[in-house]
């Protein structure tokens, strides 16, 4: 078996291909990143090969050095990575260290990782430090209705929360923390990763404003479905406050944003509200 029918690239490619269908990936637009478990790497490991240099990121975290990571490539195109994940995609292994990479499958006909892979990395750090080493996946999407509520709403988590929290009686059991925000900066940096990091550390999505947003999850399932849900809770959002013009006439009140998370056994982030 070839490492395109090993399932960790099976599953990913299917979302890249979902994530395009939806609408959320003009051309190069977006990113994802898959901590690959084990025996992931075992699966793929006869096809490895380790010629390629060691590259220095722009971000250093032991923790997950010596890891393999299943990325997107700069410059590529998520609906093209279904018909070839080998042109596309990368295996990337990082050093002890955990401040550089080396590709080790992929990124044929001299491939780059995304460029937002120093924010990847750092992401997967504070991630799996949150989760006891369950989140694997972290996915970048340019939803168009999540980035419209950054020109209206007031740029803190507690601003997009609420008005996600109260757009869709779902929303409070799917993403109980809530949405970190991270104001408008250059994509692709240091800078952008750091803040991303930090705000990663406290909320399993993020928004970047006027830009996109980030998800996280143990598999490919959830860290779609939590881009998917907050995304559905936005478009509502965009749709009733353009119907009523900017007045919204009633909404979810607070107490039952607390007795949904309840019902469903999930703690809400009451500090939102
Ligand atoms: O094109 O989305 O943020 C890739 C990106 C950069
Ligand atoms: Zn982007």
């Amino acid at each position: 078996m070839g490492v395109p029918e090993s399932r960790a690239i099976r599953g990913f490619a299917r979302m890249c291909m979902d994530g395009w269908l939806q609408g959320w990936h003009e051309r190069n637009g977006g990113n994802l990143s898959y901590r690959m478990t084990p025996e992931d790497v075992e699966e793929c490991r006869a096809a490895f090969s380790f010629e390629r240099p060691w590259v220095p990121m722009g971000v250093a975290d032991r923790s997950l050095g010596g890891e393999y990571f299943l990325v997107t490539g700069s410059g590529k195109y998520m609906r093209n990575v279904s018909e070839d994940p080998e042109g596309n995609l990368g295996i990337l292994e990082t050093d002890s260290e955990g401040r550089a990479y080396r590709i080790v499958w992929g990124l044929s006909e001299g491939g780059k990782p995304t460029s937002e892979f120093d924010s990847h990395y750092l992401c997967h750090v504070v991630r799996a430090r949150a989760t006891a080493g369950e989140c694997r996946v972290l996915y970048h999407a340019h939803p168009a209705n999540i980035v419209a509520l950054t020109f209206v709403l007031p740029l803190t988590a507690s601003a997009l929360t609420k008005a996600l929290w109260q757009s869709e009686t779902e929303c409070p059991m799917v993403f109980p923390h809530g949405v970190g925000v991270v104001e408008w900066m250059v994509p692709g940096g240091p800078e952008i990763a750091e803040a991303t990091r930090k705000a990663m550390a406290e909320y399993d999505a993020v928004v970047w404003a006027h830009h996109g947003l980030f998800t996280s999850g143990p598999d490919f399932d959830s860290a779609f479905g939590l881009m998917h849900t907050i995304e559905k809770a936005a478009q509502i959002r965009v749709l009733a406050l353009s119907a009523g013009q900017g007045l919204l006439r009633q909404a979810i009140p607070d107490e039952g944003l607390l007795a949904v998370a309840e019902a469903y056994g999930k703690e809400l982030n009451a500090s939102l509200l």
